[in-house]
């Protein structure tokens, strides 16, 4: 009987335990319960509507089984027939039919209509038409490349959007299938292989927002995260305008030999760097790099030893990732990443 109690203090105790670290997994930085767009707002109703009915529902079966082992004790309920365990105790019919068929049916049609009617119109793809702008998504092992129709601009896991606007969201890849997914602006949208899926991104409030790849795409599927950066409208203008132009010229020595680095070694084959002779499409863009605050998915800041550290290491810091290392020496370096530094 001691052991019995033990174990079962035991495992009171494991499940308090893994409590703090379920909960671990809410709040923070990518929280689909601090929406905010209408769609994410729908989302999360729905999700406290369904949290609702399964808590109610616990609470009624539970309800129900307490009462009638309750009665059944005062009744000093004893069965004699094993072939008629319940004498006398036929449930009435009604009860059999209303609380298992036509209840649970109800409260599913409920959810079905709520659900799948409402919440998912309103995360539909938008009609063109509806939207302000448009911006492409490409999905690539491992980061995301955004680009602005109608302008130059190119960067890469950082996207930068005006508030209270409707952008026509156009995701696709270069390779498999990734999904794109910012949880407190809408749901996910896929990218599949010869498709154009679209979503609506809209943020009603200027700030950034953590995205994420949600569909698991290879090694470093986990470290290829996304930045939102939600502009006041004038200054998301500036942005672009900036984004759209080609990346400035080095303007001192160390920085110029760097630029000849680059453009004569293996770098320029897998990067493109508008302005120069820069065109390799396998890595992102490095335009304007330096306006970056993150580099490799948001994996590391974007300062200056990292960016020493990802030329030299990059298969340390992001194991698989499809850049090889460098084996640079000082002065090489030093060169490359000042020119790096300059494109802002
Ligand atoms: C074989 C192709 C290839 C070559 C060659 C290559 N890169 Fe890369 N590079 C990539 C890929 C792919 C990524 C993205 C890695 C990731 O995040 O998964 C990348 C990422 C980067 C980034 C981070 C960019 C960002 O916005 O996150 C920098 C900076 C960079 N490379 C610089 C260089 C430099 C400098 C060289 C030459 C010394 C070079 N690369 C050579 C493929 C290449
Ligand atoms: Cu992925």
């Amino acid at each position: 009987m001691a052991t019995r109690r033990r174990t079962w203090r035991g495992r009171i105790a494991a499940a308090a335990l893994l409590l703090p670290t379920l909960l671990a997994g809410c709040g923070g930085s990518q929280n689909t319960l601090a929406p905010h767009s209408h769609a994410a707002s729908d989302i999360s109703n729905l999700f406290w509507v369904m949290t609702g009915i399964a808590f109610g529902g616990l609470a009624l079966v539970t309800g129900l089984l307490v009462w009638a082992w309750v009665t059944r004790r005062r009744r000093g309920f004893r069965a004699t027939d094993p072939a008629d365990p319940h004498p006398g105790e036929k449930p009435a019919w009604f009860v059999v039919i209303g609380g298992g068929v036509v209840f649970p049916l109800m409260v599913i049609l409920a959810l079905f209509i709520v659900g799948d009617w409402a919440v998912l119109n309103v995360t539909q793809a938008p009609a063109a038409s509806s939207t302000a702008m448009t911006v492409d998504a490409v999905g690539h092992q491992w980061y995301w490349a955004f680009r602005y129709p109608g302008t130059k601009a190119v960067t890469a896991d950082e996207l930068h959007i005006p508030v209270d606007t409707r952008v026509n969201l156009v995701a696709t890849t270069a390779d498999v299938i990734h999904s794109f997914w910012v949880p407190e602006l809408n749901r996910k949208i896929d990218t599949i292989p010869g498709r154009q899926n679209r979503i609506l991104l809209y943020a009603d409030k200027v700030g950034v927002y953590r995205g994420q790849c949600a569909e698991f795409c290879g090694l470093q599927h986990a470290h290829m995260g996304m930045l939102v950066f939600v502009q006041p409208k004038t200054q998301f203008r500036a942005w672009l305008r900036k984004q759209s132009a080609p990346a400035p010229a080095p303007t001192t020595a160390l920085a110029r030999r760097g630029e000849d680095a680059f453009l004569s070694g293996p770098c320029s084959s897998c990067h493109a760097i508008r302005g120069t002779s820069a065109r390799g499409f396998v890595g992102p863009d490095l335009t304007h790099l330096a306006s970056r605050t993150t580099l490799a998915g948001v994996l590391i800041p974007n300062s200056r030893s990292y960016l020493a550290r990802w030329i030299v290491d990059s298969q340390h810091l992001k194991p698989g990732n499809q850049m090889p290392d460098f084996h640079l020496t000082g002065s090489k370096l030093d060169a490359l990443v000042a020119y790096l530094e300059g494109l802002r």
